[in-house]
């Protein structure tokens, strides 16, 4: 299989309700989707997960779409037999861009699969058809709003809330929804948002039987997170921090967390986060599959990641009614008493809604690959 048409096309799609973080408010989100065409004639869809701002991690929509272009497409073009397995490998001397390359061996992955008539969830090694879901709430402008908000989720039957949180946005949204709600499962993210020095205000938390805390420290303050797990009895799960299978064997082996949040965009691709999957399942850490606001597309690929054996939290893999009005998968996904099911079609199991995706398109590139026909 080769590369034979690459097609770039970007999207923008409003969000039903803003999304506010530690790092900004998103209303909509600038999505860029990767279609290939192999020579065997099958076709391939890929979602890159970099938002429009450099703010949650250093890549963004506009530099991933760049680096697809000019980096890796000449690379992979080159790749006379061309797997999914074998993108990373070709890909391996360009630094970083993990979320450009994801979606390329994504995109690769669906081709292949489709072609050999397998799902993405049983070639990843999925051992369930459906999997627990979470949905991950923004902070609020208010604790009423807040409430409201979780209280439509839970109606709804999602099984776990996740709460953003950021300093002076803590303790108090996160007492009033367990007043409010009880014992639900609850969790909280902080995006980066504190320092050690703010290992008091976080062990407050610690009364209120939270699942975990997502990354309270920065990126790459893996030694911080060792001492702050130190500092609380709230176990410390990583997201921004885990960018490799290597990268969570320094955090798990350092004491930095104790739970770890695996994002495919986040890691350059679905094989790196089995292999994290694999090494957490090895060192007994339970992961669970976070989410970027992904399309129906980027979703149906996370729950086949998700009901591998050793995703044991519920995920931020919310239904499609969560996000957008309108999904551009012809099929929107559902979740049903907080479960979804896990596509069985071959690759990742979702069409394309192509006039949907035509009038939200803002820009389509065809990539030229015939400047990169070099054997390697
Ligand atoms: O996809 O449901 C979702 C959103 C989950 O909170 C979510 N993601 O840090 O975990 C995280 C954030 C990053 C979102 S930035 C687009
Ligand atoms: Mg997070």
């Amino acid at each position: 299989m080769r590369l034979s048409e690459v097609e770039l096309r970007r999207l923008r799609l409003p969000l039903v309700r803003p999304f506010r973080t530690s790092f900004g408010t998103e209303v909509d989100r600038d999505i860029l989707l990767v279609r290939v065409v192999t020579d065997t004639g099958t076709e391939g869809w890929g979602e890159c997960v970099a938002g429009d701002t450099p703010l949650y991690s250093s890549e963004y929509v506009d530099g991933a779409q760049q680096v697809i272009r000019d980096f890796l497409l000449p690379r992979l073009a080159a790749v006379r037999h061309l797997t999914g397995e074998g993108v990373a490998p070709a890909l391996a001397d360009v630094k970083g861009h993990r979320m450009a390359k994801a979606a390329l061996e994504m995109a690769v992955l669906d081709a292949e699969l489709r072609g050999r008539n397998v799902s993405l969830a049983d070639h990843l090694g999925a051992v369930r058809a459906q999997v627990p879901v979470g949905v991950s709430v923004g902070i609020a402008d208010s604790i009423p709003a807040l409430l409201d908000e979780v209280g439509q989720y839970l109606d709804q039957g999602y099984v776990r809330v996740k709460l953003k949180i950021e300093p002076g946005w803590d303790v108090a949204p996160v007492e009033a929804v367990r007043s409010r709600f009880g014992d639900v499962a609850l969790q909280v993210d902080a995006n980066t948002a504190y320092t050690l020095d703010d290992a008091s205000q976080l062990a407050k938390l610690d009364a209120f039987g939270l699942l975990l805390i997502e990354q309270p420290l920065p990126e790459d303050d893996i030694r911080g997170h060792a001492e702050l797990a130190r500092r609380l009895r709230t176990p410390l799960c990583l997201d921004e921090s885990i960018v490799s299978a290597r990268a969570a064997a320094d955090a798990i082996a350092l004491g930095a967390c104790a739970i770890v949040n695996i994002k495919p965009g986040r890691v350059g691709g679905y094989l790196e986060a089995r292999r994290i999957h694999d090494l957490c399942a090895a060192n007994g850490v339970p992961v669970w599959c976070g989410g970027m606001l992904e399309t129906g597309l980027g979703r149906a690929a996370n729950l086949a990641l998700a009901a591998l054996p050793n995703f044991t939290l519920p995920g931020d893999i919310s239904g499609s009614d969560r996000y957008w009005k309108r999904d551009v998968v012809d099929k929107p996904l559902h979740a049903s008493a907080g479960q979804m099911d896990v596509p069985d079609g071959s690759g990742i199991g979702v069409d394309i809604d192509l006039s949907w995706l035509e009038e939200v398109s803002t820009s389509t590139e065809s990539v030229d690959l015939s400047g990169s026909r070099r054997p390697l």
